[in-house]
């Protein structure tokens, strides 16, 4: 067959990537194009994002591609959940879009009772947690009625750059899961939801399906940047997580995966979701794959951390650092004792100072003293995260009554080499690292599905396999009595004296 070039668009919280995918049939050759930090911008007292940079930029690497020779066959937008714009009747966006780290959903998400709290995970299959679209629109009502009041259309981020790319309105179906406005049995906006949250339910499009056209590129941008052929811009999973998860290089039907980047997603593929008591009670979250999986997952904090304490360490040191001196920090750390935090306590999702933050809550615990030490704080967030790893795929093996016998670790956090042995050593299981731009690779690799309407999700993830490297870690020392000790941790039981 002839090559197929496909483009991959994966905007992060702290990056953004465009990935050229070259397909001949049996595998996918992927080259990352261009890589473009990305962050989100405080104005007075909300925290926004500069979705009018990120399209202009991904214009200009299209030009770019074009003006290399590259003949363009297909393209696909995704980025992270929950985050949206609204728009009014004529198509103006209305504002730019708020970053779920504005905590002003919070309020709302404490006003919900026991029940109400069941109810809607009843219906939607999603965890209420503060960062869902749900919540935050309904702060938008109160804290900016007049945008709310004329708003008439909802889209989500990838939604407003595919409606940048072609001038459609259109919801896509995995990235909308994560507004906790999906009905997670029908698959359309939640009745119930809408009624209980007083939310209009004319807000939202049709929601489409993956491997779909969703529109060729606008005329004036074919003349920007330089073709004259039509670009499919085609539906894939928009989520990044339901993009990475599709790039999961497992032939297994029950797999363990862990999607590292800004966050945490651990969890497993299902056909349908688990609405059980046990599910709710272990914080887990039923989102709507690819191709209309279910991927069960738990969303926790990840090297969103380790990103903070970056930052905070260069402002010290007063230079810039990589990721490996932040790694050999960690190695630097001697002591038995291994420092830890409860990476999901509420304390730590936007401090002013992740650092000082975990030092101080490393002192209240009394596992540290006297004077602050960057080696310490950044070996607790790393062995927290594999406890806590360690600790939720023990909760998808007792929900799902399957146990794994490896964990896949996707995205860009799958580089971290200590926390992936420490995984391993936490679990006492297999990890196998997959090394890449995962989502990009799921981006590109959902594509195949427009071009031929026969490939099902383990044809796609054969493809992947062909196409992806794996490294392998195995269990070295068992740390499970780490993970207890953490376990008594995130319960306070700390305080408790
Ligand atoms: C991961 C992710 C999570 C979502 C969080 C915020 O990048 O998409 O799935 O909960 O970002 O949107």
């Amino acid at each position: 067959m002839a090559v197929k070039t496909i483009l991959g668009f994966d905007c992060g919280n702290s990056s953004y990537r465009v990935v050229l995918g070259k397909y001949d049939g049996e595998r996918i050759i992927t080259e990352v194009i261009d890589q473009i930090p990305n962050d989100m911008i405080k104005v007075g007292n909300y925290y926004y994002w500069d979705i009018l940079r990120i399209f202009s930029d991904f214009k200009q690497i299209l030009k770019r591609l074009v003006l290399q020779g590259e003949k363009i066959d297909s393209i696909g937008i995704c980025t992270w959940g929950v985050d949206f714009a609204l728009f009014d009747k004529k198509g103006n966006m209305l504002n730019n879009p708020l970053a779920y780290r504005n905590v002003f959903g919070e309020a709302y998400i404490s006003k919900l009772t026991t029940k109400d709290r069941k109810d809607m995970f009843q219906n939607t299959g999603i965890l209420c947690d503060k960062i869902n679209s749900v919540y935050l629109l309904e702060g938008m009502k109160e804290e900016m009625p007049d945008i709310y009041e004329l708003s008439d259309k909802l889209l989500m981020i990838p939604d407003i750059l595919n409606y940048m790319l072609t001038g459609r309105f259109f919801n896509e179906p995995s990235e909308f899961s994560t507004t906790q406005l999906m009905n997670v049995k029908s698959k359309e906006v939640s009745e119930f939801v809408c009624h209980e949250r007083n939310i209009k339910k004319e807000l939202f499009q049709e929601i489409g399906r993956h491997g779909e056209l969703i529109g060729v590129l606008l005329e004036d941008i074919k003349e920007e940047i330089g073709v004259d052929y039509d670009i499919p811009v085609v539906c894939v999973p928009s989520h990044d997580t339901a993009a990475a998860v599709l790039a999961v290089p497992a032939m297994e039907e029950h797999f363990a995966f862990i999607s590292s980047g800004t966050w945490s997603l651990i969890g497993t593929e299902l056909k349908e979701p688990i609405l059980s008591d046990e599910v709710y009670q272990a914080n887990l979250t039923n989102e709507l794959g690819a191709f209309h999986t279910i991927t069960l997952l738990k969303n926790g904090a990840g090297m969103f951390m380790i990103q903070k304490i970056k930052k905070e360490y260069e402002l010290d040191v007063k230079k810039e650092v990589s990721w490996t001196d932040i790694m050999e920090l960690s190695n630097s750390y001697q002591e038995e004792h291994t420092p830890l935090i409860d990476i999901n306590d509420i304390r730590f999702f936007h401090p002013r100072k992740m650092g000082k933050e975990i030092w101080s809550y490393l002192k209240e615990t009394k596992q540290a003293d006297g004077e602050f030490l960057w080696n310490t704080v950044v070996r607790a967030v790393y062995a927290s995260m594999a406890c806590s790893y360690a600790i939720t795929v023990n909760d998808m093996q007792n929900v799902t009554k399957k146990s794994f016998d490896s964990i896949y670790i996707v995205g860009g956090g799958a580089k971290n080499e200590i926390v992936n042995q420490m995984t391993a050593d936490c679990t006492g299981k297999k990890v196998i690292a997959c090394i890449g731009e995962s989502t990009a690779m799921g981006n590109i690799a959902a594509q195949l599905k427009y071009f031929d309407t026969s490939l099902g999700v383990k044809d796609i993830r054969k493809i992947v396999k062909n196409s992806v490297h794996m490294k392998s870690y195995s269990t070295n020392k068992d740390t499970s009595y780490l993970v207890d000790c953490y376990k008594k941790l995130s319960e306070k039981e700390w305080m408790i004296q």
